[in-house]
């Protein structure tokens, strides 16, 4: 009972720091996020990230996929959820000018490891207004620099990695070297093999020590970390850590980090700084896990922990 009270003390702390409709508010002032991703057979990922965005008060969402037939893509994804703003695919005026006047980017869900992948994250990270013509995309336009835009008021967004962006991150020195150059926020969202492969270790050595390899990949880094798992621990780029408390084995399935990415842009896409965007995020990520596992645990005939064979939603038997 003492664990359950601190919890809801937790969600009260939270729910004063996370973002407040005011009644004269719209989506223009609700923030917008730009979310990148959903290569060929990957689109969920994208889907999931992006509508956990909205649900997170995110007032106007854009996704932009790295699927093939990007048009279909677009499209089904915005009759999965018609709120979303289907982007162009590869290098556009219309990106840069979304990119522009976001408070959140965040690449990773489903994005893949191609070629294409590649470059595209490369153009991102290496992307300022006014110096197109730097910038390594193929496709990336030769146009004039733009007049004053909100980027030059307001610096670069706070930028999250995650999924596949992690694993480019990890291959590849040009991209490692263009996120050290990224003057905004720099979030890295990593399970424990995504860790695993940014430190050139196994999984056991991350897992062994979780504080010390969220501690490691900030340093090598210089970003905020969130090392997934059981007891997800955050770190800041000064090496401070926290570990969330919330959460279960119901989110070890398929798409929950994509989930998290999601609202992770959303409350920082509303405004909030980095470090309790992240802290919160994480944590209700964990809290609504457990409130729909207590909601289905209700709902079925048993009522099993964590600790019995089920461990998973699909896994659990049907009630009669
Ligand atoms: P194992 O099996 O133990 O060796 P990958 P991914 C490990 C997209 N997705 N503790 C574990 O390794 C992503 O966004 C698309 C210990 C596991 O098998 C990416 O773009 C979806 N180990 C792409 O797929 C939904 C842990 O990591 C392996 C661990 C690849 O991403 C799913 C998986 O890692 C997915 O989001 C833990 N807590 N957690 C969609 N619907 O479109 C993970 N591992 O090989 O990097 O594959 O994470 O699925
Ligand atoms: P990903 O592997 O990227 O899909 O992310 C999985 C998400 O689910 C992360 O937020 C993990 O912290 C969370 N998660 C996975 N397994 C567990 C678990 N056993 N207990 C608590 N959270 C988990
Ligand atoms: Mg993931």
């Amino acid at each position: 009972e003492a664990t359950q009270q601190a919890r809801l003390n937790s969600l009260a702390c939270f729910q004063a720091l996370l973002p407040q409709r005011q009644a004269n508010s719209h989506k223009g002032i609700a923030g917008t996020a730009c979310l990148i991703g959903g290569a060929d057979g990957m689109e969920g990922a994208l889907l999931l990230a992006a509508q956990a965005a909205l649900l997170s008060g995110a007032g106007k969402v854009y996704l932009q996929t790295l699927a093939t037939q990007a048009d279909t893509a677009n499209l089904l994804m915005r009759m999965a959820q018609p709120e979303l703003l289907g982007l162009p695919t590869g290098w556009s005026a219309t990106l840069e000018h979304t990119l522009q006047h976001a408070q959140a980017i965040a690449i990773g869900p489903g994005l893949g490891q191609t070629t294409a992948a590649q470059q595209h994250l490369l153009a991102l990270l290496q992307y300022r207004p006014g110096l197109a013509r730097q910038i390594a995309h193929p496709n990336a336009p030769n146009t004039a620099p733009s007049a004053s835009t909100d980027w030059q008021q307001r610096g670069l967004p706070p930028l999250i990695l995650d999924a596949d962006a992690l694993n480019l991150l990890a291959n590849h020195p040009a991209i490692r070297q263009a996120l050290q150059q990224y003057s905004g926020s720099r979030i890295l969202t990593p399970h424990p093999l995504e860790a695993a492969r940014l430190l050139g270790c196994d999984v056991a050595t991350v897992q062994a020590d979780r504080l010390s390899a969220a501690r490691l990949l900030a340093r090598q880094y210089a970003a905020w970390i969130v090392l997934k798992g059981s007891g997800s621990v955050i770190c800041g780029p000064d090496e401070r850590v926290w570990i969330n408390v919330t959460g279960n084995a119901s989110l070890a399935t398929a798409g929950t980090g994509d989930i998290l990415t999601g609202t992770l842009s959303s409350l920082l896409a509303q405004g909030m700084s980095v470090l309790p965007a992240i802290q919160a995020a994480v944590w209700l990520h964990g809290y609504a896990a457990e409130l729909a596992w207590a909601d289905f645990a209700h709902s079925a005939a048993a009522q099993r922990p964590f600790t019995a064979p089920a461990t998973r939603l699909g896994d659990r038997p049907f009630a009669d």
